[in-house]
Formats: C-alpha cells, structure tokens, sequence
C-alpha cells in the first residue's frame, strides 16, 4: 500500500513539472500591417519589453511571430505597443496621427483592414 502511494506522488509530482514547464512562455503569432524592411525594423522594436524573449515580422506574409511569458505580459499588450508606432494588427489599430507620420514606403494599404475584415476572414 505504501508503495502504491509513492508511485502516484511521483507521477502527480512528475505531471505538475511538466505543466509548469508548458506554461513558461507562449508562442502566438498574428497579423500586423506594414510593407517594407524599415517597418519590419520599426514594429519588431516596439514589442520588446519584459515578458517578450522574440518577435519576429516577415514582410511577405505580414505575420508576426512572438514568443512571451503570460504572466509578465500578454498578447493583447503586445499588439498596443506595435500600433503605438504607428502599425494597425489584428486587434489594435493604429492613431491616424501617428501612421499619417509614417514614412510614405511604409503607408501600407489601410482601405482593406475596414469594411472588408468580414469578408478576408473567411478565406482562411
Ligand atoms: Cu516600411
């Protein structure tokens, strides 16, 4: 009996390692817009901070890459410092004052990420 309740403690002990473990940083990736390597520069340095150990932009597919720890930050906080400097993501949008100071190569579309949302979500 004795050494039936040691092997369940050891593997609840070995479980709860694990956990912890998966739950030491997330990896989330989602959509920010932008057009060129000096926007890439621009939106990969502004999600930075505590909590964020990567971020990453491919100027092709507009996908951002970040690696982050949950309890230190968060993916919405993430996204708000990126449309500080002036690029809209798929939950925050950008100030009109601070994208209309962007340089003009990186004045990306902006007609599309209105009206048309509903429709390009479902091509996915
Ligand atoms: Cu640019």
């Amino acid at each position: 009996m004795k050494k039936l309740a040691f092997l369940i403690l050891a593997v609840v002990a070995a479980f709860t390692h694990q956990t912890a473990l998966a739950q030491d940083s997330k990896t989330e990736t989602f959509k920010v817009y932008g057009n060129c390597g000096m926007c890439k520069k621009r939106i990969e340095k502004s999600a930075t901070g505590e909590g964020i150990s990567k971020a990453e932009w491919n100027v092709e597919t507009k996908i951002m890459t970040v690696v982050y720890d949950p309890a230190k930050t968060s993916n919405a906080a993430i996204q708000k410092k990126i449309a500080a400097v002036g690029h809209d993501t798929e939950k925050e949008k950008a100030a009109d004052s601070i994208y209309n100071k962007l340089p003009g190569c990186c004045l990306y579309d902006r007609g599309k990420t209105d009206k048309q949302t509903d429709h390009s979500g479902h091509h996915r």
